[in-house]
């Protein structure tokens, strides 16, 4: 699929403000998958992007139908409707439109939370949300300069400022949330306290 199409395609399903993040959220991921020598296609970046929150608008039931109908893990259910539009979109990219590319797939599945050893493409789409020019979180200065030097470590730094911001919600966090900050700590050489 060409990736104008893809646009016309995923517009009628967002709002205007959530379309132009998507589009930030190409552009963003189409720099970091050239600044760190992605090995796929520039293509399949920009079309990761612009899917990666067509599910986001659709309703609560049908998110809900969807888990219930699919191989999608139950325990979703059990956790913030926020977390549901990943893994729904995933399947509504391929029953809709035939996209089956598993590193699109895994990138649009697992932008909310991060899990564990995340692809190179799962990482720019999670770490390109996060860091849009549209965003203004908390430590995002300090995000932005590391995504310039080092992929993982600013991956990392988006698990730790989300488990941080969501602890201080006091809400429940879902264990790929989790799975993704252990792991990328590790990759980054793990912590004083890791060490016996
Ligand atoms: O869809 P976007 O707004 O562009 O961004 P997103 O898909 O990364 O995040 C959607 C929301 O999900 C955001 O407000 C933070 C929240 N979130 C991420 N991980 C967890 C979570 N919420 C809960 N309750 N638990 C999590 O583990
Ligand atoms: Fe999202
Ligand atoms: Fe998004």
């Amino acid at each position: 699929m060409k990736v104008e199409e893809a646009k016309k395609l995923v517009k009628p399903h967002l709002t205007t403000a959530r379309y132009e993040h998507t589009l930030r959220v190409a552009e963003t991921a189409v720099q970091l998958a050239q600044r760190y020598a992605y090995e796929g296609s520039i293509e399949k970046v920009a079309l990761a992007a612009i899917f990666h929150d067509y599910a986001k608008y659709r309703p609560l039931d049908e998110m809900k139908r969807w888990i219930t109908e699919s191989f999608l893990p139950k325990d979703l259910l059990d956790y913030h409707h926020e977390l549901w539009h990943g893994p729904v979109g995933s399947i509504l990219i391929d029953r809709e439109y035939g996209i089956n590319d598993p590193e699109i797939r895994e990138a649009i599945y697992y932008h909310t939370t991060g899990r564990a050893n995340m692809g190179k493409l799962e990482m720019i789409v999670f770490l390109a949300d996060y860091i849009e020019p549209g965003r203004n979180f908390p430590g995002l200065d300090e995000v932005r300069e590391m995504a310039q030097q080092d992929l993982v470590k600013a991956c990392w730094m988006v698990s730790r400022n989300n488990i941080d911001y969501l602890m201080k919600q006091e809400a429940t966090i879902y264990p790929d949330t989790f799975h993704a900050y252990n792991d990328l700590t590790r990759h980054n050489g793990g912590n004083t306290h890791d060490k016996k």
